[in-house]
């Protein structure tokens, strides 16, 4: 038998998408240089349409011409190695597909590489995990449109669907699919920042107790707020610890971990001169959590007000102002990163559809969340919006909620609490809605100090001041 479909890298991603493909009814082939995922492969695959080996060329074998192979290894030199190995085995008109968390100027080299060899390739960003993969994730596509023509009906029956629509969809050239999936997990990055401040404000702040912060979570993924993310937060907070009396949560070290995708998009945002201050700050605070030691060495000597924020009066109150304050920044997160994407088309080449970006993150990754219908439907209305921030129903939304995200980050700051991101995303806002900025004053200095020159308000040109 010939296959439709092979992947490479049979981890927990491309074996779980193996295994979704598999159940809608496309014969696959998976290929892992280690046999006990492959055996773990078959075992799990019993009675579906899905073959696997150790052996590369048998693989490839296997495959109906021209073959679609999709990897799904780690990021970085994996991928090269793999593409090495498999290129003297493939045909012109084949195609490699890139299903891992590729840097895009990676994917641009080797699309120029592969193209130059007659063989077609793209760049896929997978999110959702492990149960995404296995069931329904959103893919992002970059790279040949005509490749993807090919594999577009299996990426359509194994992608989320959100009101019968599948999360998944072409998005432009060469590196498009891995730079949105990049920025994708950026978001990701500045909305677990805010989410987890939110929660330092309720614990240390507010005093609730795990079963409260549940209760909490849950009612807020009811309304505006509702997401993956904070479905799964609140579902944390219930998770009892297997060694000792307790919570999980609470005996979780609070040190941060990252694989780079964060920092990507940080870099390329000052790369490209596009402001992601709550991006950037969530990247940061990983950086900080991580300093452990340092942190408890320095809470000895350090000291500030206590964390409380002893409340009198209506606790609920309060709690409402970290809902709406949460939702603001939220927003803000979402904002930087489609500004990022915007920039970045532009710059590229990209030619993105903003409507697409947020529509195909509806359902099955991360980031999925009630709030990106919304997003959808402003870059439905008007594609060349500069700022998510400035689409009239958003702005209402984030007009209506920026008196308690005043209030309760004043409260968190006198209470000593750190709050980054949220600040950050308050911030964003502020400066954002400034007509004039003290950025006169920075010209200045630049001037006085280094001849750099500024411009007038008044009159067009380049000045120098030989200042007193
Ligand atoms: P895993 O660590 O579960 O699997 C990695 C796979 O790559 C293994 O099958 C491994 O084979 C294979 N591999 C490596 Br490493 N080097 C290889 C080489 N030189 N030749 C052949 N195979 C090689 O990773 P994963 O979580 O499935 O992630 C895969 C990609 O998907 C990454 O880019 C990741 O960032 C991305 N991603 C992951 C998630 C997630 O939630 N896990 C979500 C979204 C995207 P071996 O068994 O022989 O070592």
């Amino acid at each position: 038998q010939q296959y439709e479909f092979g992947m490479i890298g049979l981890g927990v991603m491309g074996r779980n998408l193996l295994l979704n493909m598999a159940d809608h009814g496309f014969s696959v082939a998976g290929y892992n240089r280690d046999p006990s995922k492959v055996a773990d492969l078959k075992t799990e695959a019993a009675g579906k349409n899905v073959f696997g080996t150790s052996d590369l060329k048998e693989f490839v074998l296997k495959l109906k011409r021209p073959r679609a192979i999709m990897l799904l290894v780690t990021a970085g030199k994996a991928v090269d190695m793999v593409i090495n190995e498999l290129l003297p085995m493939l045909q012109p008109g084949d195609l490699v597909i890139d299903g891992g968390n590729s840097y895009y100027a990676d994917t641009d080299r080797r699309t120029q590489e592969l193209t130059a060899k007659g063989i077609h390739f793209l760049g896929v960003g997978v999110s959702g995990g492990e149960s995404g993969a296995r069931f329904g994730p959103s893919m992002m596509p970059g790279g040949s449109e005509q490749a993807y023509e090919v594999v577009r009906p299996i990426f359509e029956s194994i992608a989320a669907k959100v009101n019968n629509e599948p999360c998944v969809t072409y998005l432009g050239p060469s590196s498009a699919g891995h730079y949105v999936k990049m920025v994708h997990n950026g978001i990701e990055y500045g909305i677990m920042q805010l989410i987890s401040e939110a929660y330092d404000i309720l614990k240390r702040g507010i005093g609730l107790s795990n079963d409260e912060l549940h209760t909490v979570f849950k009612e807020w993924n009811n309304a505006e707020l509702k997401s993956f993310l904070i479905e799964i937060t609140a579902n944390i907070f219930l998770q009892p610890d297997e060694q000792k009396e307790g919570r999980l949560v609470d005996y979780i070290l609070d040190s941060a971990k990252q694989k780079g995708t964060g920092k990507w998009t940080s870099q390329c945002g000052m790369d490209l001169g596009v402001p992601l201050s709550i991006i950037d700050v969530a990247v940061t605070s990983r950086y900080l959590s991580a300093l452990k030691q340092e942190r408890v060495a320095a809470a000895k000597t350090l000291s500030g007000p206590k964390s409380s924020f002893n409340l009198s009066g209506d606790k609920q109150a309060v709690i409402n102002q970290v809902k709406d304050a949460l939702y603001f920044a939220t927003i803000g997160a979402y904002a930087q990163g489609m500004h990022l994407l915007k920039v970045a088309s532009d710059t590229y080449g990209y030619n993105l559809k903003l409507d697409d970006v947020a529509r195909i993150w509806r359902g099955g990754c991360i980031i999925r969340a009630t709030l990106l219908e919304d997003i959808t439907n402003a870059y439905k209305k008007n594609p060349d919006l500069a700022n998510l921030l400035v689409d009239p129903s958003l702005a209402a939304v984030v007009a209506g909620r920026q008196d308690s995200t005043r209030k309760v980050l004043g409260l968190a700051i006198t209470a000593g609490l750190p709050v980054p991101a949220l600040s950050a995303a308050l911030a964003y806002f502020d400066a954002y809605r400034t007509d004039r900025l003290p950025s006169n004053l920075i010209q200045a200095q630049r001037d006085n100090f280094g001849a750099h020159t500024y411009e007038r308000i008044d009159t067009e040109g380049i000045f120098h001041t030989h200042w007193q």
